[in-house]
């Protein structure tokens, strides 16, 4: 099937070049193909289907009214060292360091995979930059790669544009965002095709549409943090 992108929001290069840099700037996220290969989202489908048959149970993620959205199997590259050895991790890492301007070794990877089982929910509207975590991290940038294509019949993703320009209008400062305090005209869903990466800032409000196709959605997520003083301006 085809993937239909909104204008402007993909990058022309594999490398993050001053277009794909103004997109990310501009609106929060920018899609990037051809960070991974064929052959590597053949081992993420190997691996991820190993760890469900091997790995603890994944962690249940619900939606606001108790459905099931996510699966979530985290640090897949423990299990499996070869995904450290990835192209896609290289090149996260290259990427990332250039984007936040720091040295590569400086940032930490916590990989991830996402399965958003047949019929499932979407994943509720979130940012990064407000989650509890460790206090020495003070930024990240996600990369979100499908292993399939994702449409808006089955889970894709889903950005407000430009609200990582923003800050969050409640004094409570809560990683999750309330349905309410979205504007349906802003939303922008981001269909991608199996392996393109879409680079997520740290503070962009996003979330994913539900799975009503009789197949899973699963995606290899890589949050790459930056334990220091400084946030990308
Ligand atoms: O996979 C999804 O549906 C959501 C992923 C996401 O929002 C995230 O990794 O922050």
């Amino acid at each position: 099937m085809r993937v239909v992108r909104a204008k402007g929001e993909v990058a022309q290069s594999a490398i993050l070049d001053d277009a794909a840099l103004a997109v990310y700037r501009t609106r929060g996220y920018v899609v990037l193909p051809g960070l991974t290969t064929s052959a590597e989202l053949a081992l993420f489908r190997t691996v991820y289907s190993r760890l469900r048959k091997t790995a603890p149970k994944p962690r249940r993620e619900m939606d606001r009214d108790g459905n099931l959205s996510l699966e979530k199997l985290p640090s897949p590259e423990t299990a499996c060292s070869e995904l450290g050895k990835t192209a896609f991790h290289h090149r996260a890492l290259a990427t990332v360091a250039d984007l936040l301007g720091v040295s590569a070794d400086r940032l930490t990877i916590h990989g991830l995979f996402l399965d958003k089982p047949a019929h499932a929910a979407g994943t509720v509207w979130h940012r990064h930059s407000t989650q509890n975590r460790p206090a020495r991290i003070v930024d990240s940038v996600t990369l979100w790669t499908p292993l399939d294509d994702v449409e808006l019949h089955n889970g894709c993703l889903q950005f407000l544009p430009g609200s990582h320009a923003e800050t969050a209008s409640s004094h409570r400062i809560e990683p999750v965002v309330d349905d309410a305090a979205i504007d349906p005209d802003r939303v922008a869903p981001c269909p991608m095709a199996a392996g393109d990466v879409v680079l997520i800032h740290d503070n962009v409000i996003h979330g994913g549409l539900p799975n009503c196709s009789s197949q899973a959605r699963i995606a290899y997520a890589l949050y790459c943090c930056y334990p220091a003083d400084r946030r990308l301006p």
